[in-house]
């Protein structure tokens, strides 16, 4: 047994302040939950403050870096499973056609004022005073208005982990899922770095393989002129298999290049440095990365680099301080952060998973001498996005939801969800609502439990939604007037980028083959808390290129 360490006083002290603080905001969001808890007398007070310990066992502090939310009342889980019954009302295309209205009126905690002079037990409870009357505000506000308020992070170390990367980028990186974009793009985060901060922002449009290449230019653009001074790239961490003909390791898709999007990015950043820095080598790098793919070279083997959290402390901003540029990676859990990274080293560096809220706190990795990237943990802003929907997001993990079926229900009014799953009405049903959709996607799968023998329905709408997130469903949306302006985007001069981007590669039969499309059934609770590097391979599936996308899930085998 490892011997107990000695403790100085002070540290024990220190230790003790921390626990008292953490516990009075602790305390702050019992109480804030109870008050906005609009649940009968009967009701059992609850703390509807629930927290998902994602990183790893031996990361530090265990439960410090958790991700918090509120927790559904009792009353709520009730009203969800009932709804679960009522008919689906199918709405319209142009409904997909969305701003960054529910970020209207919404802030994100920012880091209190500091000096010098403060120490560190002062700071502390600065910072954890300002978060309780954050809280505290947000909750006033959302009440007086009688306005939704979606899930968002409560945990003050994830927004201390924000606050730092922000302060050491010299440019930031604001990455977003390509398929809902303004969902996960807070203009107070852009205008924060922008005119607060004073520094240049590239938004990253990734996983642009997901869409089709017309919605990708329309979102490009509405970012463009919607947010001046704004530079925006496109990106896409997955490779075509076909095009390299790589094999899927053990490990999972191979990250090694996708040199077209690792280009794009270079420019933009270089045109925002300028002369001040000498960025050569990466340059020079990402020829090389592309020389290798083209050679089909092995990428190194997978090094992961595990770098503590830094310690916690405080200093101005230099910029370019000892001649190195430094990027930070920020955004909503799961938008692909971290794959980027992997993506521009050229091999795995840090840890990627198909779970949100991953990463749990920030890590540096050189990717040249003078270029550094930091990798931020995913973090859910507040805002006024419906919780069925921020599931769907890859805000919430999906294994732990309650009750899965307001996200189903989001899904299932959008897509054509019979025809895309090819399922038929089970008998006990008149017409398709989410539970109906969830029990005959389970006697189609086979899902039954091991007693009764009914349907597994709440394994099935978890199947479902691991595979919108994953995106073998595909539920895009759209910028305003895309609908009736498709035609002209599929003719845009920028068409051409984004195809040779998503490096579509045709095969004899014209089907798409791309490597994220896979998924076996038993990987749908298993990955939830993985790192991907370490789930089972799965097959490779086709998509036709026209017609019902989704009818690869007919090839789906258990
Ligand atoms: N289709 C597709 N999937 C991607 C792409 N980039 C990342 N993914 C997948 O998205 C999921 C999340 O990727 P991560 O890189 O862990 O995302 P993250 O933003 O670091 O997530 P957190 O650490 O939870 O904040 C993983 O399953 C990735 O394989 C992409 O370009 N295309
Ligand atoms: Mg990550």
């Amino acid at each position: 047994m490892p011997r107990k360490v000695a403790y100085s006083g002070k540290k024990k002290k220190e230790q003790l302040m921390a626990k008292r603080q953490r516990k009075g905001t602790q305390n702050y969001l019992k109480k804030f939950a109870s008050e906005s808890d609009d649940s009968d007398d009967e009701t059992p007070p609850n703390p509807r403050v629930e927290k998902f310990h994602l990183q790893p066992a031996e990361s530090h502090g265990r439960g410090r870096y958790a991700l918090q939310f509120f927790k559904d009342s009792d009353k709520e889980i009730a009203q969800m499973k009932q709804k679960a019954r009522d008919p689906l009302v199918y709405v319209d295309l142009k409904d997909r056609e969305v701003t960054d209205q529910p970020f209207e009126n919404f802030d994100f905690p920012i880091r209190p004022p500091w000096n010098y002079k403060m120490s560190k037990e002062e700071l502390d409870r600065n910072e954890n005073r300002y978060f309780t009357d954050y809280l505290q505000k947000l909750g006033e506000q959302h009440q007086e208005e009688g306005k939704h308020l979606g899930l968002f992070e409560l945990n003050l170390e994830s927004w201390r982990q924000l606050w730092r990367v922000l302060e050491i980028s010299d440019i930031v990186l604001i990455i977003v899922d390509i398929r809902s974009p303004t969902y996960m793009f807070p203009p107070a985060l852009f205008t924060y770095i922008k005119s607060t901060l004073k520094k240049d922002v590239v938004l990253i449009l990734n996983k642009i393989d997901l869409v089709r290449p017309e919605v990708v230019v329309a979102w490009k653009h509405y970012f463009l002129d919607k947010y001046p001074g704004i530079s925006v790239a496109l990106f896409a961490s997955y490779q075509s298999r076909k095009a390299n003909n790589m094999k899927v390791t053990k490990r999972g898709p191979n990250v090694k290049n996708n040199g077209e999007c690792a280009l794009e990015l270079f420019k933009q950043v270089k045109s925002i440095v300028g002369s001040e820095l000498n960025l050569t080598k990466w340059e020079e790098k990402i020829h090389e990365d592309i020389a290798a793919s083209m050679l089909e070279m092995d990428a190194k083997a997978d090094q992961e680099v595990v770098v503590k959290p830094e310690n916690y402390q405080l200093e101005e901003h230099v910029r370019y301080k000892n001649g190195v540029l430094t990027i930070g990676c920020v955004g909503f859990p799961n938008v692909g952060k971290s794959s980027i990274i992997n993506t521009l080293k050229g091999h795995k560096v840090v840890s990627v998973s198909r779970t949100p809220g991953h990463t749990k706190y920030f890590q540096t990795i050189y990717l040249t001498e003078n270029v550094r990237l930091v990798d931020c943990p995913g973090l859910i802003f507040p805002s006024s996005t419906p919780r069925g929907l921020q599931v769907i997001l890859g805000s919430y993990p999906i294994a732990q939801l309650r009750v899965p079926y307001e996200s189903i229900r989001f899904v299932g009014e959008r897509l054509d969800l019979p025809s895309v799953l090819s399922i038929q009405l089970p008998p006990d049903y008149s017409e398709w609502s989410p539970l109906a959709i969830c029990d005959a996607w389970a006697l189609r799968k086979g899902f039954l439990r091991a007693k009764t023998a009914h349907p597994d329905t709440y394994r099935a709408a978890n199947n479902i939604l691991q595979l919108v997130l994953q995106g073998r469903i595909v539920l895009d949306f759209f910028p305003p007037e895309f609908v009736e302006s498709e035609d002209t985007w599929k003719t845009h001069p920028d068409i051409a980028e984004v195809e040779k981007i998503q490096n579509k590669e045709l095969d004899n039969a014209g089907q798409l083959v791309h490597d994220y499309s896979s998924h076996s059934d038993n990987e749908d609770n298993k990955s939830e808390s993985s790192d991907e590097s370490s789930e089972e391979a799965s097959k490779p599936a086709t998509i036709p290129k026209s017609g019902n996308a989704f009818s690869l899930l007919d090839d789906e085998s258990d």
